[in-house]
């Protein structure tokens, strides 16, 4: 299996994120990356290559111009503003507040364009996120070419990201942006089956109204987890979408012979939908050890899980997600890949 990455991910390095009420340590940093090329190379899973650098168009047929432009401008703007760490939004235009003015200030903006404060944005976070997207749009585009299976080493991450947001650690919705490239290019059914342990609401709500993208995700039950207010078993898609969105919220501690009988349940959905690929949102923090999650899986239970998508038998792209237990990392995600390939 070949696998597409770019150095450029590594360029957005947060020190610091918000989290249980105070400044720790980032969690998504560029090690995370770099454990896992080389487990890639170390364990033979193929040829590592560079994305294509895509022009800004298949992003905009995922998120808005002004969402797109305000990360671009973002570094600018915060720094002319007299800042100059890396910057987290603290103020959310909710209920009661307007949503109707045209906001300037740099700490407005980023209140506007995010969904959390969990997420820290830097001097080259636009590039990063912008290499990260065309990882998956490379991966995406071998896919078409006649590749049976690609992993795209996507950092940051994307499926928390919307059409007009960030947070949950993701700019560009790698694996959304994936599947809209897949359909504007010749397919017609694509299925994205997101089973990294945090809900893909970005994802989710970027297909929630459409038919032609199938949203399958299993992950820790949102009235416990990260992220609260989406990922319930009762969202099921709607208008022409109605039926083409499954949710399999599980409780903290699942392990995999819990979780294994959800899986089967989301395989056998997709063989039912016959997409002609598959997007895996390949997040590892299911992991028992994983030092922000509550699953139980042996690192073991990954070439399970690699098995168990193989027998899906489709074109299968794997986008890297979550998974924060950096040392067991690249261990983890190539036992799922090599699972895959039997
Ligand atoms: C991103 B991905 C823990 C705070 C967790 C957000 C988690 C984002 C996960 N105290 N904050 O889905 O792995
Ligand atoms: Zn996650």
């Amino acid at each position: 299996m070949k696998t597409v990455f770019s150095a450029t991910q590594l360029a957005h390095a947060p020190a610091q994120e918000i989290s249980d009420g105070k400044l720790q340590p980032a969690v998504e940093i560029p090690s995370r990356a770099e454990i896992v090329l080389a487990t890639v190379k170390d364990r033979k899973v193929g040829d590592v290559i560079p994305p294509l650098e895509f022009p800004i168009r298949p992003l905009h047929r995922v998120h808005s111009e002004e969402y797109v432009s305000f990360l671009e401008r973002f570094w600018p703007l915060w720094t002319a503003s007299g800042r100059d760490a890396e910057a987290f939004p603290f103020v959310w235009p909710i209920r009661s507040l307007r949503q109707d003015t045209k906001v300037e200030h740099v700490d407005g903006l980023l209140g506007r364009y995010s969904m959390d404060a969990g997420t820290p944005l830097g001097e080259h976070t636009y590039r990063a996120a912008r290499a990260s997207a065309d990882t998956a749009l490379t991966a995406a585009k071998l896919v078409l070419d006649g590749e049976k299976s690609v992993f795209a080493l996507c950092r940051p991450p994307g499926h928390h990201a919307g059409h007009d947001f960030f947070g949950g650690y993701c700019f560009f919705n790698n694996a959304a942006v994936a599947a809209q490239y897949l359909r504007d290019y010749g397919l017609h059914r694509v299925a994205i089956l997101d089973v990294d342990y945090h809900h893909g609401n970005g994802t989710q709500a970027l297909f929630y109204d459409r038919p032609d993208v199938l949203f399958l995700s299993l992950h820790a039950d949102p009235k416990d987890e990260y992220p609260y207010f989406l990922g319930y078993a009762d969202e099921t898609g709607e208008h022409a979408g109605t039926g083409f969105t499954r949710n399999w919220p599980l409780p903290l501690g699942t392990d995999w012979a819990a979780y294994s009988p959800a899986l089967d349940e989301a395989c056998r959905w997709l063989l039912v939908y016959k997409p002609e690929a598959m997007i895996v949102s390949l997040g590892l923090d299911c992991f028992e050890r994983d030092p922000i999650s509550g699953f139980k899986f042996k690192s073991e239970d990954f070439v399970r899980l690699g098995q168990r998508l193989a027998r899906v038998g489709v074109p299968t792209i794997f986008i890297l997600e979550g998974g924060y237990a950096v040392d067991a990392l690249g261990t983890n995600c190539v036992n799922v890949l090599e699972g895959f390939s039997g």
